[in-house]
């Protein structure tokens, strides 16, 4: 059963090698053979955003991420700009409005920066579209081709959460940098002298933040239309209500490339940063990107030195002997982390270190983690209580608490 657990074109691309998949995301192998929504792994993550052209500079400037392809005005699309984005596996594309009249402008006054599309590479579009209609999802695109000299791409798209869609991507027919009507494009900046490659490898999770009540139906439609299986990682209520003010269940696809953590809104004694995320996203959307690194302290420096914050972590974290015989030996002395603010947790299968960047973009929305799997499955379950105190000192600040 191990070609389950075939690399992507774009993993390929990116000099990974399984292993270092594994690694860096936590795979597993699985029973292909019964899935009828077979998920090969991430395509893209499609960001509208207010101004794509400085947003892409900043994903190359500060993320050292690397522009591979792009689409506007000077190639004929005359609606909006669109710049694709790589580091390692993952894909960014970030769209803003050019005409006035384009459905991004109004898509970004009402939601402002965000994910529209969590875009799927699968094996037979044509497959999971069936399988979704008969499993009662909304069909936004019909499967259909689109060609150029480099080949042909079949897409379709479903609708998911809020206003978020699920574009399903095969381009095992083509060899283009990302789909017809895209021109490759290259940065123009220059690499500093001993700059990394890349900051960061692969996309491990997206969560999505839905409304209260709602956990359930969007696990169940992640379940029954797209035969994603829950992961033993949740936060049931009574974690809920003493501290988190949410409730969280993950699902996946068969070989866990692909996870969702989903989010609602717990009713607590001050509103929940779930609540403060739909009340400025004006509806469920995608809450945070979580982004994998073999190296997290080289790419918390690095982005610190690039300009980006991150949530404090008290001393008290660290000092706590509870942790410390928790945690046990980890790759580097915890004063290493300490330092950086770096979120450290141990499960029965290994360990994991994370840190969370602060909202990016002007509204209280989309955030990152980074994230150094050595061998934990989990989402750092163990720091939900000091993560959750940190992102409720910034909603104060923001005066949403
Ligand atoms: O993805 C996760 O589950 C962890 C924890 O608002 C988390 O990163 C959960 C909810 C949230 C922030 C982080
Ligand atoms: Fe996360």
């Amino acid at each position: 059963m191990t070609d389950t657990l075939n690399l992507t074109p774009d993993e390929r691309d990116a000099e990974l090698d399984l292993n270092q998949l594994k690694q860096l995301v936590g795979l597993v192998e699985y029973d292909a053979a019964t899935d009828r929504f077979p998920v090969t792994g991430w395509d893209a993550i499609v960001f509208d955003v207010g101004n794509a052209t400085m947003t892409a500079n900043y994903y190359q400037l500060v993320w050292g991420m690397d522009l591979v392809a792009y689409a506007g005005p000077e190639t004929g699309q005359r609606d909006h700009k669109s710049f694709v984005l790589k580091s390692g596996s993952i894909r960014f594309v970030i769209n803003g409005a050019v005409d006035p009249d384009s459905v991004l402008a109004d898509h970004h006054r009402r939601h402002g920066d965000g994910v529209i599309d969590i875009a799927l590479e699968v094996p037979d579009v044509d497959k999971c579209i069936e399988q979704a209609r008969r499993a009662g999802a909304t069909v936004l695109v019909e499967p259909h081709d689109a060609s150029d000299e480099h080949g042909t791409v079949r897409t379709a798209a479903i609708a998911t959460y809020g206003e978020t869609r699920h574009t399903l991507v095969d381009r095992s027919r083509y060899d283009g940098p990302y789909l017809p009507g895209y021109r490759p494009a290259e940065s123009s900046r220059v690499r500093r002298p001993g700059e990394p490659k890349r900051l960061f490898q692969a996309l491990d999770h997206i969560v999505g933040n839905v409304e209260l009540g709602r956990m359930d139906e969007w696990v169940g439609f992640y379940n029954k239309v797209m035969g994603f299986v829950n992961m033993a990682e949740f936060v049931g209520d009574d974690i809920a209500t003493d501290y988190s003010a949410l409730m969280s269940k993950v699902v996946a696809n068969g070989n866990h490339r692909v996870k969702f953590p989903l989010n609602e809104p717990a009713v607590s004694k001050h509103k929940s940063q779930i609540d403060e995320y739909l009340e400025f996203y004006r509806g469920p959307g995608a809450q945070h990107l979580a982004v994998a690194t073999n190296d997290i302290l080289a790419t918390v420096d690095a982005l610190r030195a690039n300009g980006v914050e991150f949530l404090d972590t008290p001393d008290s974290y660290y000092e706590d002997p509870e942790l410390r015989a928790r945690i046990g030996e980890v790759r580097v002395p915890i004063e290493e982390l300490q330092s950086r603010g770096i979120l450290v947790d141990r499960d029965e299968d290994g360990y994991l270190l994370q840190i969370f960047t602060k909202p990016l973009g002007d509204r209280p929305t989309v955030f990152f983690e980074l994230i150094e799997r050595h061998g934990s499955l989990g989402f750092g379950k163990g720091n939900f209580k000091a993560l959750f105190e940190a992102i409720e000192r910034e909603q104060e600040r923001r005066g949403n608490l």
